[in-house]
């Protein structure tokens, strides 16, 4: 595989060196200031890639030793997902853009189609046994929000008696600051989710997917993959589409890529390479239902891109972020199947025959406990998670894969 680490540009504060010194190649980065939608141009992309790739701070320059492997995420603007009448322009700059990106050799890109929120965490701070920090989706600090701090229409039918008997007891025993804090995690958008929200706005944003059910969700992104995917296989780009994260509806909003059916509808509106898939089992893997094995047998070829991490499920829906090889998600059988599938590129002389993959989102441990970072991404917990997951890789070849 391919060891990526992404990278949120200059203001992160993980710097390039030190990625290198975590041992890994790949950038994954995205121009996270451009707003949603807008066009990203070729200066651009030239000038950043001049800077994950060089050091200019020394002379002469010299390489870092790094290259710019993945773009996460090119955003896709609401009109689209929303089958607005201006959709047809956004469609067309996203083309530029993906073309852009094409011309300057990066050839994976992902983006996702969750509608309103990203990724959400209810708890970004959840402390361990060991007293390392987690990030975690609580179900009832969840509901509490939804049903009493948002006040949703009809969030109440979503939900059973029971959860919302605890979840109110649960709101109840919060403090103003528990409240904002909650608050912020769930709509103020974690790191790489574009956009945050006001209550207000938030509100606002959820009255527009009011009618669309997860069937005219499909259209929608039927409708932009049968724009954007033929040119990405004229300009060699690997597409690859994040799943939803949490793999359910969230707010009552239609969610479509959070299955291995819905991933095979995906694949039904244009079966082509180009039409391809991340592979993030932390995602899938909140759900039980969810064979990730299975996942990798069935796409394997369309798997542009993997994220590697674990969780640990509860019976209520609730999902701790668990160490890398710990949890529930299998990770010897995970990167057993990617590394089969690896081996049946070579023999089909794709030229993509190693898979990117980054260690997703660690715990926040020793040094980084002192200092500011971007949730689920710290220097030290990834380093770690990187860590086990190439040493379980190389044990994995060692003993003799089968290919
Ligand atoms: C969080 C990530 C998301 C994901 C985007 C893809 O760590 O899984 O930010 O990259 O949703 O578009």
């Amino acid at each position: 595989m391919i060891e990526t680490w992404r990278w949120y540009g200059p203001q992160d504060p993980v710097s390039l060196w030190d990625i290198r010194q975590a041992g890994a190649t790949g950038i994954v980065n995205a121009l996270h200031e451009v707003p949603v939608g807008e066009v990203w141009h070729l200066d651009q992309l030239i000038e950043r890639k001049r800077i994950i790739e060089w050091d200019d701070s020394i002379h002469p320059p010299r390489p870092t030793g790094l290259k710019w492997d993945v773009v996460e995420s090119i955003p896709v603007h609401d009109s689209i997902k929303l089958a607005k009448p201006e959709r047809d322009k956004y469609i067309q700059d996203y083309i530029t853009s993906m073309k852009n990106v094409a011309s300057i050799g990066v050839k994976t890109i992902v983006y996702n189609f969750m509608p309103v929120v990203d990724w959400t965490r209810t708890n970004l701070d959840t402390e361990l046994e060991d007293r390392a920090k987690a990030l975690s989706f609580e179900m009832t600090d969840f509901i509490a929000f939804d049903v009493f701090l948002l006040k949703r229409d009809g969030a109440e039918k979503d939900y059973t008696a029971t959860e919302i008997e605890k979840s109110f007891a649960r709101f109840n025993e919060m403090t103003d600051e528990q409240k904002t804090i909650l608050q912020n995690n769930i709509i103020a958008g974690l790191p790489g989710a574009q956009e945050g929200y006001t209550l207000e706005e938030f509100q606002k944003r959820l009255g527009e997917y009011k009618n669309i059910d997860n069937q005219q969700y499909r259209e929608n992104l039927a409708y932009f993959l049968k724009k954007i995917v033929p040119v990405a296989e004229e300009e060699g780009v690997r597409l690859a589409i994040h799943p939803d994260d949490p793999p359910r509806s969230l707010f009552g909003l239609p969610r479509i890529v959070s299955t291995i059916e819905d991933f095979q509808s995906i694949l039904d509106i244009t079966d082509s390479l180009a039409n391809g898939f991340t592979l993030c089992t932390g995602s899938l893997g909140a759900s039980a239902e969810n064979d990730l094995v299975k996942f990798v047998e069935k796409f394997g070829p369309y798997i542009h891109f993997t994220h590697l991490r674990s969780v640990k499920r509860y019976d209520d829906g609730s999902f701790l972020e668990a160490g890398h090889l710990s949890g529930d998600v299998d990770m010897y059988a995970i990167i057993s199947a990617i590394l089969k599938e690896q081996c049946s590129r070579i023999s089909n002389h794709r030229t993509d025959s190693r898979i990117p993959m980054r260690a997703d989102h660690g715990h926040v441990i020793l040094d980084d406990l002192k200092k500011k970072t971007n949730p689920g991404y710290s220097a030290i917990g990834l380093l770690k998670g990187m860590a086990e997951l190439r040493g379980l890789e190389m044990g994995i070849l060692k003993s003799g894969i089968p290919c």
